[in-house]
């Protein structure tokens, strides 16, 4: 059935690191008010939707979003006021039309993807679904994500040594999103024990991990075995697996990436990870190489690609094309799908599927800076993606994504896990 907008409208607020970012309003004529808040990244991909600030240093240090929220208010209410659409798909078409840039620089896909997400959430109310049930593809089984929560953060997004960005534990083997959620609290607050009894800070960083002086990623992984272990859970695939996410981009240097003082080629970085998954158990890794290094992320795939998930994140920017391209390349096995990199929820879809079609697997995540909104948790069960990141099991922002997972589990009897 078509649905009537009447009104769009947007409002600077604040994310989850103190930088604005937009809420955004979407009407129906039949009443339906639906909300969305928008995500922002720290470690992003070249390749990404442009986010548009306002480059005024006397608001925010230049990064305010009264130009994206004048857009949405402007603009783009204008154009879609009044009008039916047939589908999100028409209203997302709309809004790609109305920019008419290839990266979405001109309105801004931080104003473009908050009118999408709360477009979806509006015809899904209006339908009378489930978020999670209006995104569920035709064919696609729904079903509930192992969660990834990241528990020590470095890189970009904490002010320590570590040049790894996260570090997640994956309760792979548990029965349900409860027990997953348990398991990954238990080892959070096992780890910040252990941490304190080593004389680690346990302040925290950006996605709520543990932010400790810590050199060489190997020992960190040696810390989460021991709280994996002392909260009684077993590392690995049939326990609390691990994941990691270097964010190799943010260290790679002149063509080197530079971890805890060392100048690795690109081969020695890979013999690197070869020996960390012979060592740890490692399940994921998320970028472990840069961007533009494509060459060596060919060899990463044939080396790695049989024994581990190797998702591209920074390299491939949910972007359907990108995708397309490192399938055909034999370029990592898996895409970090984040709502905010493509800039609508329509093009998010479609990448998702593409991965489908090539036996591709699909990592949604949220982004360093965000909001209580917990769209990705519905996207990930509607699209059957098998696996979530949002951080650790602690912050608000973060943990209102596991949250809905509960809440959807509770009240749907739903298929939890990856195979
Ligand atoms: C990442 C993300 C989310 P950011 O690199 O995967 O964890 O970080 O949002 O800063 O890009
Ligand atoms: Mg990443």
């Amino acid at each position: 059935m078509a649905k009537t907008v009447t009104n769009v409208m947007a409002v600077q607020i604040l994310d989850s690191r103190g930088r604005p970012t937009l809420a955004t309003t979407v009407t129906l004529a039949d009443g339906t008010v639906a909300r969305a808040g928008v995500p922002s990244g720290a470690s992003t991909g070249s390749r990404e939707a442009v986010e548009l600030r306002d480059g005024d240093a006397s608001h925010f240090s230049g990064s305010g979003v009264l130009q994206a929220v004048a857009n949405v208010n402007g603009e783009i209410n204008a154009t879609l006021a009044g009008r039916s659409f047939a589908d999100l798909e028409e209203l997302d078409g709309t809004l790609i039309e109305l920019d008419a840039t290839s990266n979405k620089s001109r309105l801004g896909a931080n104003a473009i993807v908050g009118v999408s997400i709360a477009a979806a959430r509006a015809f899904a109310t209006s339908e009378g679904r489930q978020l999670w049930e209006y995104l569920q593809p035709a064919g696609v089984t729904a079903r509930l994500p192992v969660p990834h929560f990241n528990v020590v953060n470095g890189g970009v997004h904490a002010p320590n040594n570590l040049d790894f960005q996260e570090f997640m534990v994956a309760p792979l083997g548990a029965p349900s999103i409860a027990e997953a959620v348990r398991a990954g609290a238990e080892v959070y607050a096992k780890l910040k024990g252990i941490l304190a009894s080593r004389g680690f800070a346990t302040g925290l960083g950006d996605e709520g991990g543990f932010a400790p002086q810590i050199d060489h990623p190997e020992e960190v992984l040696a810390l989460l075995v021991e709280a994996i272990e002392g909260a009684g859970y077993r590392p690995g695939r049939d326990g609390v697996g691990i994941a990691l996410d270097p964010a190799a981009s943010e260290f790679y240097r002149d063509g080197f990436y530079q971890v805890a003082g060392e100048s690795l080629s690109s081969t020695a970085m890979i013999d690197r990870y070869e020996q960390i998954i012979s060592d740890y158990p490692v399940w994921l890794l998320e970028d472990g190489l840069a961007e533009s290094d494509w060459e060596g992320w060919e060899h990463l795939t044939t080396r790695l690609g049989e024994r581990i998930e190797l998702v591209g994140d920074d390299i491939l920017c949910t972007n359907p094309t990108i995708i397309s391209d490192a399938i055909s390349r034999h370029v990592g096995n898996a895409a970090l799908i984040k709502v905010n990199q493509i800039g609508t929820v329509s093009e998010t879809l479609v990448a998702m599927r593409i991965c489908r079609d090539a036996g591709w697997a699909q990592f949604v995540s949220h982004r360093s800076g965000e909001t209580e909104d917990a769209f990705i948790a519905d996207l990930a069960v509607g699209t059957g993606s098998g696996h979530i990141k949002s951080g650790a099991p602690a912050r608000g922002e973060r943990v209102a994504k596991y949250n809905r997972l509960i809440e959807i589990e509770t009240a749907y009897a739903l298929r939890y896990g990856l195979a």
